[in-house]
């Protein structure tokens, strides 16, 4: 059985299902993360998914971007870049073969922030599930261009997690947005069971649902409600795949750390002004207290 029991989990377990840092280690003993994201006005979400999950302990990560938002991909300078063929500034089918050959010997995928509407991007999307198995974190744009095209994902050789906040997962199930806030469990569970994925439903409460368990995390805050905080959440998990958790456990560490690092970054700056950098900045101090916890 994957991921935890059922039961509220608690720092240490979080802290002991991500392996620590050993002495005799390089930065490919921690994970290689390839980002598939952004699009012409929202490079930004890109950035902010591959910064996280650098920030979340990956060893190294490429980010994916249409090839005339390069420059723009490349602002941090540990974050590797692949630049892409473009359909107008997104991504789309033509991007295939650059994504497929960005995606060799990645440790996991983050597919999604950003990515716009450009319709192309659907197949693009398919050819990756069906052709590479590797773990996947599907997320934000993503989602909302697979609509009715996610099913049999458990029987893929990588998990799949699967991060819709209340408005793509109305659009995922065709319910409507009152009916996921009234029932996100209904939801989560509505939603592994249509696609075999890992769910993960976002909110004040976060639920997350894998094979035969269901997790909760109510961590986080309202100062979290800001512009790419789910992008961030987003980085994260994909670190943690990449570092060999599965799907239930990089998907409840990831809450877990996300909604600390927000609640450390709303504690020092507060809930109006913090901005989802700050979520990213305030890993380091997540993580210290995670180191806590554990000794
Ligand atoms: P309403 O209208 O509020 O009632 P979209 P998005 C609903 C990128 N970003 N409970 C909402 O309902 C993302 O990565 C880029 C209930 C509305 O109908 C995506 O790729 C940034 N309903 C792209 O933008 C920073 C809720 O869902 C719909 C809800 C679009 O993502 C920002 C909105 O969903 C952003 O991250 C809730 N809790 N939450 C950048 N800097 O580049 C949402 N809804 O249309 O998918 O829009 O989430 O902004
Ligand atoms: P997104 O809508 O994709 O940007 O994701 C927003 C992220 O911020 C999710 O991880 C939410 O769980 C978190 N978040 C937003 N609002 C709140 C809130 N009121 N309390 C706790 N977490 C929140
Ligand atoms: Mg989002």
């Amino acid at each position: 059985e994957e991921g935890f029991d059922g039961r509220m989990w608690e720092a240490e377990d979080v802290a002991s299902a991500i392996p620590p840092r050993t002495n005799n280690s390089h930065k490919n003993s921690y994970g290689s993360v390839g980002v598939i994201a952004g699009s012409l006005g929202m490079m930004g979400a890109g950035r902010l998914a591959a910064l996280s999950a650098l920030r979340a302990g990956a060893g190294l990560v490429t980010l994916a971007c249409p090839r005339s938002l390069q420059p723009e991909a490349a602002f941090d300078r540990e974050i590797m870049t692949w630049p892409c063929a473009e359909e107008n500034g997104s991504f789309g089918m033509t991007s295939l073969e650059d994504v497929l050959a960005m995606a060799e010997g990645k440790d996991a995928l983050v597919i999604g922030p950003g990515l716009g509407k450009n319709p192309s991007i659907r197949m693009l999307i398919r050819n990756i599930l069906d052709n590479i198995q590797i773990p996947i974190i599907l997320d934000a744009d993503g989602l909302n261009q697979m609509t009715g095209d996610l099913k049999n994902l458990g029987d893929r050789g990588a998990p799949v997690v699967l991060t819709p906040h209340p408005g793509e997962m109305a659009r995922l199930l065709s319910w409507k947005a009152a009916e996921v806030v009234m029932d996100p469990i209904a939801a989560v569970e509505a939603l592994h069971q249509q696609t075999g994925a890992t769910a993960l439903i976002k909110g004040s409460t976060t639920v997350i649902k894998g094979r035969g368990i269901i997790n909760y995390h109510m961590g986080g805050n309202p100062g979290m409600a800001t512009a790419g905080s789910g992008d961030v959440l987003s980085g994260i998990i994909g670190a943690l795949l990449a570092r060999g958790l599965d799907g239930v456990k990089a998907a409840c560490c990831g809450a877990f750390l996300h909604g600390l690092a927000g609640d450390m970054a709303a504690a020092e700056l507060g809930m109006d002004a913090m901005i989802a950098s700050d979520i990213i900045a305030h890993l380091a101090g997540a993580y210290q207290k995670l180191a806590e916890a554990y000794s």
